[in-house]
């Protein structure tokens, strides 16, 4: 038997191709996630798939498919121009500086963003071709946030992980992305979302609260069509790979010749890449303060800094360069002597090696990102001072100042904190304990574990299998086949979130003229239902002119087309209302923005208006207080989108489908369509005697009591417009007239 694989996606591909006369090379490139991808190899075959770094002609594809095959790696082939829409333009000039809380930075253009959007397509294409049933995909990072979403739009039903590398913002910043929306929706495709810390998954939640009104619990988003887990799981580094170069002679050297440089004195290590995130010039700052408020120091301390050259072409990156260049110059012009500068600035790429040897050097090591994901130098110094503890001054912006107790936080845009800080490490060396707990941090919590669990949650995310819900369309088989045949079309439509989308008035749900002309057209060719929570003299009001039946209030009461309406009798208002409506009038009184609906039979709390985190918090108090006073009482309580309706047990839109069912059991095509709960209830309903000739449509997602889903109201439209023009060309035939009525119903009009 096929052993399931792993296939991993990342934008770059941990091999770089270039070209040598002839030929194409492969670099491999030794980063933390390849290191970490390691020990899951050997659990599962796996597959990298990841652009490999530079532009491929179309004529050399199939021999760079071919080198790279033999690195583990699948290729997706970028042109120049999708590069730099997709990776500089909207994942590095968008989303990498609103993610770091530098909304300032962020510049969207609609190029970039069309083509983000292409390249991520290409990307969940490419993933489908690999995928197999049972495969395993791990998406990582900002720039493939789309990635899940597609491939759930593709079909794909392998469980699907996403790993977010960079902080989350707080709702309130991420709210300023003009496509706030589609982002969420595409990191909610996959069945595990996890992040280097709880703040980033309750930002997260927050965000899916007031941009998509999605509530959540701390570790789970339920969906209709599936459940997101949410997983905090701080990255780590391979430690024994430190201590191994620790050992080796390119990291020795560099102890000898960095202390031999500066003897006597203590130095302080830095080591980022020159981000704009890293906080470097606060760094400078810190320092230069330091030697300015504690002039004892001067001549004593020596901060080496190594500012990796990073996205070079990218003029925010060029200017900061040349202010850390500036800095520098007038740090090391103001406090330098014959006997040496203050500061040693490295703007270059130095070794792995090197970096252990400077970090085993110097007693402090001074982290000042003004936001990081993570932050793995610091872990990287931990891990190479064994067990020679030395100081760490870390942001306490980095991921990593929430796993590092024994480290001494700072905010680095507070220059005087910085100074006092790197003054107190100066003082004071660092006790075992505090670095103790710091080492047992790195040691358990590795690369390889993180890798490990990460997959584990994803198995155990695979063990819900999927509904095989398709996408619907009405000209393609089993649907095409069964309204070929069909004389006596039968509909059952919900009316606000099916063929309406929720506005935040529920009075201002009318509807449009294009839904008005499909139901006239569609209500002339079959027997349609609107089926709906709605009261009957709003239902009459919006739609009572067309050639369509109505049922109010969940099943309240019915209108045939053309007919009056009956009631159902076993319901009564007024108790409802006496119980009911004190609770309700009161929580709308403590929730602004929040509206109660009267129906007959049914009160309804609207939430929508209301903040949507306080509004998700009141109506967890109202329904206990619900549930505490209806016991024993004949009311369900029914929570919808940001509504909480309070209705007669019996009195749900199953008990109206199943009256209707009866009503027109000679129709020999039934469709119906809704996307809340209320409408599950409709759906299964359907006897098994119905199945054969029944189709059934979500709207929003897939959904489990549901054969079929579209993406949006206007999917849904377009798919009932194009029934309606099939069963126009046919000869129009009704199903029998709703005369032969059940005897639960007298005619009433509400
Ligand atoms: C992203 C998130 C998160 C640095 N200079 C040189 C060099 N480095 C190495 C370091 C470290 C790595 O680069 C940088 O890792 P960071 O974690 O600090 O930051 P990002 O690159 O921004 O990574 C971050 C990470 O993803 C993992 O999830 O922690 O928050 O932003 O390993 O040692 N390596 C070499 N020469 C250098 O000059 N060889």
């Amino acid at each position: 038997m096929r052993k399931p694989k792993l296939i991993v996606a990342s934008a770059r591909l941990p091999v770089t191709m270039s070209r040598r006369q002839d030929s194409w090379e492969a670099a491999t490139s030794t980063g933390g996630l390849v290191t970490a991808l390691k020990s899951v190899a050997e659990r599962r075959p796996f597959t990298w798939l990841g652009w490999p770094g530079t532009p491929v002609p179309e004529a050399e594809h199939k021999r760079v498919r071919k080198v790279l095959a033999k690195h583990g790696s699948l290729p997706v082939f970028l042109t120049k121009s999708e590069t730099e829409g997709f990776y500089e333009g909207f994942s590095n000039r968008v989303l990498w500086p609103l993610f770091h809380n530098l909304g300032d930075r962020t510049h969207f253009d609609p190029q970039g963003w069309r083509a983000y959007k292409a390249v991520n397509e290409k990307f969940a294409k490419a993933i489908e071709k690999a995928a197999e049933p049972g495969d395993f995909i791990w998406v990582h990072d900002y720039q493939l946030a789309r990635v899940p979403e597609l491939l759930r739009l593709r079909g794909v039903t392998c469980p699907i992980g996403f790993f977010l590398h960079i902080p989350f913002p707080s709702a309130e910043t991420y709210r300023s992305l003009p496509v706030r929306g589609s982002i969420l929706n595409g990191l909610l495709g996959a069945d595990l979302l996890a992040f280097h810390s709880y703040e980033y998954i309750s930002h997260f939640r927050n965000a899916c609260l007031r941009v998509l009104g999605i509530e959540s619990e701390p570790e789970l988003i339920r969906l209709s069509s599936h459940s997101v887990r949410l997983a905090q799981l701080p990255i780590g580094i391979d430690p024994a790979e430190i201590t191994e170069m620790a050992r080796g002679a390119e990291a020795k050297n560099e102890y000898e010749s960095v202390r031999a440089s500066h003897p006597g004195k203590t130095l302080i290590i830095g080591v980022d890449r020159l981000d704009y995130t890293k906080g470097i010039p606060q760094k400078l700052l810190g320092f230069e303060e330091l030697l300015r408020a504690h002039p004892k120091w001067r001549n004593r301390v020596v901060l080496i800094q190594i500012a990796a050259p990073s996205r070079t072409a990218v003029s925010e990156y060029q200017q900061l360069k040349r202010q850390v260049d500036e800095l520098v110059g007038r740090i090391n012009g103001r406090y330098g002597t014959s006997a040496g500068a203050p500061i040693v600035y490295v703007n270059q790429n130095v070794s792995r090696e090197r970096l252990v040897g400077l970090f085993q050097a110097s007693e402090i090591a001074l982290i000042t990102p003004v936001r990081d994901g993570m932050n793995l130098v610091a872990l990287e110094y931990i891990a190479a001072r064994g067990s020679n503890p030395g100081s760490l001054i870390l942001s306490e912006f980095a991921g990593a100042a929430h796993c590092l107790p024994g480290a001494r936080l700072v905010n680095p845009h507070s220059v005087m904190q910085v100074a006092e800080a790197l003054n107190e490490a100066l003082e004071k060396r660092p006790t075992e304990a505090s670095f103790r707990h710091m080492r047992e941090f790195v040691e358990t919590n590795t690369a390889m574990t993180w890798s490990n669990s990460f997959l584990d949650q994803l198995e155990a995310a695979a063990v819900e299998p999927r509904p095989p819900v398709e996408r619907l369309d009405v000209e393609l088989p089993p649907i095409s086949k069964l309204v070929s045949k069909a004389t006596k079309p039968l509909f059952f439509l919900d009316y606000d979130g099916t063929l309406r989308s929720y506005v935040l008035k529920p009075d201002d749900a009318t509807p449009g003229d294009r839904v008005r002309k499909m139901l006239t057209d569609l209500g002339a060719r079959a027997t349609v239902y609107i089926v709906s929570g709605r009261t009957a003299s709003t239902l009459e009001q919006w739609l009572g002119d067309l050639p369509v039946g109505l049922v109010c209030e969940h099943g309240l009461a019915i209108k045939p087309p053309h007919g009056e309406w009956l009631r159902n009798k076993g319901v009564s208002g007024p108790t409802l209302k006496k119980i009911v409506q004190p609770l309700f009038e009161e929580f709308t009184q403590r929730t602004p923005g929040s509206t109660i609906e009267q129906k007959t039979a049914a009160l309804a709390w609207h939430y929508r208006g209301a903040d949507p985190e306080f509004g998700t918090f009141q109506a967890k108090e109202l329904l206990a207080l619900l549930e505490d006073s209806l016991r024993k009482k004949p009311f369900s309580v029914l929570r919808g989108a940001r509504v909480i309706e309070v209705r007669y047990a019996e009195n749900t839109k199953g008990h109206a489908a199943r009256e209707l069912l009866k009503t027109h059991s000679d129709a020999d095509f039934l469709f119906v369509a809704g996307d809340d709960r209320t409408d599950e209830e409709m759906m299964d309903a359907i006897p098994k005697s119905w199945h054969s000739r029944a189709v059934t449509c979500w709207v929003g997602q897939r959904n489990a009591h549901a054969h079929y889903w579209v993406q949006s109201n206007m999917d849904l439209i377009g798919q009932l417009e194009q029934l309606a023009r099939v069963f126009g060309e046919k000869k129009p035939s009704r199903t029998r007239s709703s005369k032969k009525r059940s005897s639960r119903r007298s005619s009433t009009t509400s």
